[in-house]
């Protein structure tokens, strides 16, 4: 697939080797949600995902100030109820997109994450920041509540008070705080954010593509559930794994001492 370099396209592709660089590209509204960017991310998740040269995406946001400010308050401000759903409803589904993709979805925030961009940021696999990015669900100061998962989803990676903080004051958080609640797994300078993010990709895109889809899988699935059920599903998934080529070829090449040879399949 050639580069993407239109620059009117609100969801930029660049792929560098097996992983594709996915960059929303609002930058006038700080990358804010609407119904178009929203479409097209999905149109772009649903072409990097069935790309079989694409083994991992890294996640940013253009221009120097934003990953995302949130939702579109301007398109959202007069939303009949049944707008809004419809809203929901895409936004959901570009979400839980991301989580059945297959393939690893790594966040590099470069700026303000707030509202749905700190949900976006939720529903990767794993975020790594600039110094200079921002956190906050500020919902709250709008008269609403999250509505991408972030109540959910916040609460069960920072913890309940921690969660209720942040949503009941709406307030801004520094980097710092994102790296020290668990938020993102990584600080780096802001020129840097891009290469770095890019380097731990490549590295997640050279390991065995059907082990990396079963690894998110089983994570995901055991979330919710007791740690028995959660065992049993990892020992499942484990099992079916040896029924791979990736297992046979990665194994092989260790005993072998050459590097491995992954087709995904
Ligand atoms: N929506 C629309 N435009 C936005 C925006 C946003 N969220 N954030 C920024 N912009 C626009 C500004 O209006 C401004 O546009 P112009 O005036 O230049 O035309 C431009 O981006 C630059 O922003 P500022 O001039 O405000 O820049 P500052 O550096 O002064 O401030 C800021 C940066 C990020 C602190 C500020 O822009 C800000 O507070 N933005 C709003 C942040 C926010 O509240 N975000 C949460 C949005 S609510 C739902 C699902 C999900 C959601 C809702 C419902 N359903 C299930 C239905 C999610 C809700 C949200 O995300």
């Amino acid at each position: 697939m050639e580069p993407n370099t239109v620059a009117d396209d609100l969801v930029l592709r660049r792929d560098e080797g097996a992983v594709a660089l996915l960059t929303l590209n609002r930058p006038k509204a700080l990358n804010a949600l609407n119904q178009p960017l929203l479409t097209r991310l999905a149109e772009r998740l649903r072409e990097v995902g069935t790309d079989d040269a694409i083994r991992a995406v890294v996640l940013t946001g253009s221009g120097e100030k934003a990953f995302v400010a949130g939702a579109d308050i301007a398109e959202m401000a007069d939303y009949d109820a049944a707008t809004a759903q419809h809203f929901a409803l895409v936004g959901q589904s570009v979400f839980n997109h991301i989580a059945s993709l297959g393939k690893p979805v790594i966040a590099a925030v470069n700026g303000f994450a707030l509202g749905g961009g700190l949900e976006l940021v939720l529903a990767c696999d794993f975020a790594i920041a600039s110094q200079k990015a921002k956190f906050g669900l500020p919902e709250v100061t709008l008269g609403v509540i999250p509505g991408f998962g972030g109540t959910q989803r916040l609460a069960r990676l920072i913890g309940r008070h921690n969660a209720l903080r942040w949503i009941l004051t709406g307030d801004v958080h520094g980097a710092d705080d994102a790296l020290r609640l668990g938020l993102v797994t990584q600080l780096v300078e802001p020129e840097q954010l891009q290469s770095v993010a890019l380097e731990v990709a490549q590295r997640v895109a050279s390991r065995g593509p059907v082990a990396l889809a079963a690894a998110r899988q089983v994570v995901d699935q055991g979330w919710d559930l007791p740690l028995a059920d959660g065992l049993r599903k990892e020992a499942a998934a484990f099992g079916r794994l040896f029924k791979s080529a990736d297992q046979k070829e990665g194994m092989a090449a260790f005993l072998q001492k050459r590097p491995a040879k992954f087709l995904g399949k």
